[in-house]
């Protein structure tokens, strides 16, 4: 018999949505077969070796000339020190990337962040790669990399972090998205790097983990209004309102603005920690620099240092990612802060956390967004942080693990 109480908390949207997850499976992946990556019909087959798929070429072997395109487009590297270009990348994905599933809101990444996510210590401009129409010059196509060190398990190994691919609303399933991501795949390999790490929210041969959002509301009658989030039963917006209420300051004692001179620091409490997940991000000074120190409306770091002994003891960060909110009226932009890499050793992470909320509140967020990621699960609940319904699925690509990950064995947050 049906558990009706199962059956309740079940929207016909998620029932159907469930089944075409797992339809997806089922389905031929024309491109992703072809590809280096985990097949889905090699899931469970503990006897294939963990490590790359395929061997490393000699440089001399890898195609010199860029893949065609239909020949009414062609490539443009984008140079993201240029105003123009970086307002082009900037409006193609305003006005095309990642809508939720009832699209209601499309991320709208900042110009600033943008420059912060594709310009890491050691990138490289070649991977920043746009297709134009010839004619008109409008820029209709986009994906990126930047390199990164990712250790996994026992190895680090040099990758390719793959984002921002998008394709103009007009040009959808043209089969423009697989030149686009051999074309990066090639200017990858030209620098000798063998390997990348991307997320998606669609599944693809084979996810290493796949995640769940959870959202803490911070502004919680913006939220209803804009239909990001629904009055729970039995709840009026004023005892919601309480219930999300926050302290004016955050409460541990020494919690801070991570600054310049707290690298070194920084750098140790994170590798130390970072070091339990079975793949996570290797992260020297120099990395530290770029993605923690804090970024006005980009990127917000805070640190506890002991008032006794000058230690930094823990440590936590958020990335602004705001969201165009659709066909609303009253309100445009969804204000979210994402949870970034989190460090706990003398502050309860509980409180740590609620620091972070209490924070990002201030700054006029509207809602405060994490993964299941690392050891997130230990403060989403008691933080009244509530599931979403989207997930995000990691992958590697020319890289075997011999079975999936827990989220919680992941230490890795990609933007
Ligand atoms: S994830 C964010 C992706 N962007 C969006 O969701 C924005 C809105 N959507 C779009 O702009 C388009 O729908 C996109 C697809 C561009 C996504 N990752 O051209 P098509 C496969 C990988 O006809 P379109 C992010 O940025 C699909 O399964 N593959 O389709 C990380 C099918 O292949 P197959 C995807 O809808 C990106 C084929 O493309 C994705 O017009 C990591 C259809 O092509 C996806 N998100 O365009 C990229 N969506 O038949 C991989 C669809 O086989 C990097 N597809 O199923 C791999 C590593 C490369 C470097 C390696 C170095 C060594």
């Amino acid at each position: 018999e049906a558990n009706p109480s199962v059956k309740d908390d079940t929207s016909l949207e998620t029932i159907v949505r469930r089944f075409q997850d797992t339809m997806s499976e089922a389905k031929t992946h024309k491109f992703w077969e072809t590809q280096p990556v985990g097949q889905f019909k090699d899931i469970g087959d503990t006897s294939l070796p963990e490590g790359p798929i395929e061997p490393a070429t000699p440089l001399s072997e890898v195609k010199q000339e860029p893949y065609n395109l239909p020949s009414v487009y062609e490539w443009t590297t984008c140079d993201m020190n240029s105003d123009d270009m970086c307002s082009e990348v900037y409006n193609l994905l305003k006005n095309n990337y990642v809508e939720d599933d009832e699209n209601m809101f499309r991320f709208n990444y900042s110009k600033e962040f943008l420059r912060w996510a594709l310009r890491p210590p050691g990138y490289y401009q070649s991977w920043h790669i746009g297709v134009r129409a010839k004619t008109s010059k409008k820029l209709v196509a986009f994906i990126s990399g930047v390199p990164a060190r990712i250790r996994v398990r026992d190895e680090v190994v040099k990758m390719a972090e793959i984002n921002f691919l998008c394709v103009h609303k007009k040009l959808r399933a043209k089969r423009l998205a697989p030149v686009m991501i051999k074309e990066v795949t090639r200017r990858v390999h030209l620098e000798n790097i063998w390997q990348a790490a991307y997320t998606a929210g669609v599944i693809l041969p084979t996810p290493i983990t796949t995640c769940q959002y959870w959202h803490r509301s911070l502004n919680p009658k913006k939220l209803i209004d804009v239909g990001f989030s629904r009055l729970g039963a039995r709840m009026t917006m004023s005892r919601t309102i309480k219930l999300y209420k926050l302290p004016d300051a955050p409460v541990t004692p020494g919690f801070r603005k991570m600054e310049p001179r707290d690298v070194p620091a920084v750098t140790r409490l994170l590798r130390n920690y970072l070091s339990q997940f079975g793949v996570a991000t290797d992260f020297d000074e120099n990395d530290v620099e770029h993605w923690l120190l804090p970024r006005e409306d980009v990127v917000d770091s805070y640190l506890v240092e002991s008032p006794e002994t000058h230690d930094v003891t823990d440590f936590c960060s958020f990335y602004t990612l705001p969201s165009t909110i659709l066909g609303n009226p009253n309100y445009t932009t969804l204000k979210a802060a994402y949870s970034y890499y989190n460090v706990a050793t003398q502050t309860s992470f509980l409180q740590l956390m609620n620091d972070a909320l209490i924070v990002s509140k201030q700054k006029g967020f509207d809602v405060f967004n994490a993964l299941d990621v690392m050891h997130n699960e230990s403060f989403l609940k008691e933080l009244k942080f509530g599931p979403g319904d989207g997930q995000l699925h990691y992958y590697l690509y020319n890289y075997r693990l011999r079975s999936a990950l827990k989220p919680a064995e992941l230490g890795l947050v990609l933007l």
